[in-house]
């Protein structure tokens, strides 16, 4: 059987990286079968398209997958592929929520034959087995042979066969570009940044999040071994094609044990295995200098952490009272020291905001080292303690709020300014941070370090607009480099001038930096 695996796009932003549970689907569906891996947002598909691929490909199952706001989409696309007469099962956080929706057991129409509940990588198998017998039935659920909920330990974790798989869908390089490119040096024929997992689960429980709730808080890790093996395949498919490969380990709190990190990245190190990689950390794991060090030798270069707020108060009604922002500016500074940068992500609309946020967190952002900020609103993801308060307290706007996407915009009323107060902050949050003059400024205050990183941080937030601002076209972009000519001029006229590449000593020496060669002794001593 032929089987088309496909995520939606949001019609508004595009992902620059692959969906891991594609990949991950496809490395554990039985043999036998041909799987094709559609991501949207690298290949935008519409209704009458994915009816034509189904067609075409002679596919007998389709997989969707979504988060709750491509969940619309999603739905759309599911029925065109059931009015061709081939099955559509869904999976992930949306329909593990609302598998009632799915299925047409609320009163709505249905959009899917089979819904796979939670963590799939058990049920998958037994999916595609019953598929192809054509005996589907209408939920999956990981259970044990006695009914309870069974989660993956992850330690028997499949390989991902990187050297095969065809991901021409995911070079980040312009296609123009990509014959030039891959004469130069070492390479950037191709550059893709490809999703790794090391390993599952939260206990911190913040209240508008889904994934304490979906993943369970215990956490489960992969093998150092089975991570480290990954990421010398991924670096051996990268030098082979000539290319570039940057890996996103998409673990929600990347450090959430210590410990467990550092082995694994003192085992990176060792190995050889390192690549250059963006991980999400919360702020208070990043009060240990040697975890800083450990992730700047093993090529850490960007970390996620999930600011929020910049008051305790919104922190402590979130459950996210353990980030401190008092401690916001050394951490970034620590940070910094090592060239490793921050995205800073903050939620306008909590209920101890009022108007004047943005200007707020803005003052604290530009006293910080350069990173990404980036801004969105309070959203309650069904399912979620937050939904499920704001929904006892009466105050959801919009409950459905998936069934119409539209991006930016608050579902419920915030306590202490309007909807449209909260909308005009997230618009001044994106329009301040990533202004021509925030951009020249964020260029200026690396100076006094090699060019490299003055371009990394403009293409960075070039590319971080894109977010926000729809950049789609192509007319987008040349709008947005006519507004930053002067920094890519000065930029360009620095790149002529002889040494401006070459190194120079990490930012902020707050702490001596380790080299790569000294945290290997520590790897093979630790090791003995
Ligand atoms: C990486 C990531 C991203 C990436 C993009 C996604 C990507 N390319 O991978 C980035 C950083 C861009 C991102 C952005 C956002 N994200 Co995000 N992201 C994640 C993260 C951390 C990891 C996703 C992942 O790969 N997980 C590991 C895989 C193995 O798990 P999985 O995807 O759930 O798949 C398993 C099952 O769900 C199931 N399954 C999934 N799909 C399917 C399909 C079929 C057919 C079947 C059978 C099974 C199945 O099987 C898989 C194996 O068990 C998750 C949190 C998390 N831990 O999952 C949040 C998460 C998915 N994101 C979330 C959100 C809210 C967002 C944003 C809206 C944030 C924001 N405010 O801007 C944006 C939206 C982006 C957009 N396109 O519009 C929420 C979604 C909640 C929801 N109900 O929708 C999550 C759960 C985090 C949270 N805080 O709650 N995100
Ligand atoms: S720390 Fe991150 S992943 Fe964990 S519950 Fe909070 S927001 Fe969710």
């Amino acid at each position: 059987m032929k089987i088309l695996l496909y995520n939606p796009d949001n019609g508004v932003t595009r992902n620059f990286m692959p969906h891991l549970w594609m990949f991950l689907l496809q490395a554990l569906t039985p043999s036998g079968h041909e799987v094709l891996l559609v991501d949207g947002n690298a290949q935008p598909m519409d209704e009458a398209g994915i009816a034509q691929f189904v067609r075409d490909n002679n596919i007998g199952l389709v997989g969707i997958g979504a988060m709750t706001r491509m969940i619309a989409k999603a739905y759309r696309m599911a029925d065109a592929v059931r009015a061709t007469g081939v099955p559509v099962v869904m999976g992930g956080p949306h329909v593990t929520e609302m598998a009632d929706e799915a299925l047409g057991r609320d009163g709505g129409p249905r959009h899917a034959d089979a819904v796979a509940l939670g963590e799939a990588d058990a049920t998958w198998p037994r999916i595609v087995e019953d598929a192809a017998r054509g005996q589907l039935k209408d939920v999956y659920a990981p259970v044990d042979a006695f009914g309870q909920e069974s989660k993956p330990s992850l330690k028997e974790y499949p390989v991902i066969p990187w050297q095969s798989i065809d991901l021409k869908q995911f070079n980040l390089v312009p296609k123009a570009a990509t014959a030039l490119l891959q004469k130069i040096g070492e390479g950037w024929g191709t550059f893709r940044i490809i999703p790794v997992e090391s390993g599952r689960g939260c206990p911190y429980g913040c209240e508008f999040c889904t994934v304490t709730g979906f993943f369970g808080d215990s956490i489960r890790f992969r093998t150092n071994e089975s991570v480290v093996n990954e990421l010398l395949s991924l670096k051996a498919r990268a030098r082979s094609e000539k290319g570039q490969m940057a890996v996103f380990f998409i673990d929600d709190n990347f450090a959430i044990n210590i410990k467990r990190t550092k082995s694994l990245l003192r085992d990176i190190i060792a190995a050889k295995a390192q690549v250059h990689w963006v991980a999400q950390i919360s702020a208070n794991l990043l009060r240990d200098g040697e975890l800083v060090d450990l992730i700047a030798a093993s090529g850490g270069k960007w970390i996620f952490i999930g600011m929020e707020s910049i008051d305790p108060a919104n922190l402590k009604d979130m459950n996210k009272g353990f980030n401190k922002p008092g401690e916001y500016a050394a951490v970034l500074e620590r940070l910094a020291s090592r060239n490793v940068y921050a995205i800073t992500s903050f939620i306008f609309g909590m209920d101890n905001d009022t108007v004047g946020v943005a200007e707020r967190t803005l003052g604290q952002v530009r006293t910080w080292p350069p990173g990404l900020p980036i801004f969105g609103l309070l959203t309650p993801l069904p399912a979620t303690p937050l939904y499920k308060r704001l929904e006892k307290a009466g105050r959801l706007t919009r409950p459905k709020h998936w069934q119409e996407f539209i991006p930016f915009a608050m579902a419920h009323t915030p306590l202490k300014m309007t909807i449209e107060e909260a909308h005009a902050e997230v618009d001044q949050g994106w329009a301040q941070a990533y202004s021509p003059e925030a951009l020249a400024a964020a260029v200026d205050s690396l100076n006094d370090q090699p060019l490299g990183y003055r371009v990394n941080i403009f293409l960075a937030r070039l590319c971080f607009r894109g977010i926000y601002f729809p950049m789609m076209g192509e007319m987008a972009w040349v709008k947005v480099i006519a507004q930053n000519r002067r920094t890519i001029f000065k930029l360009v006229k620095e790149g002529f001038t002889a040494g401006a590449w070459r190194g120079a000593p990490a930012r902020i020496p707050a702490s001596p930096v380790p080299q790569v060669e000294a945290i290997e002794t520590i790897a093979q001593a630790a090791e003995g």
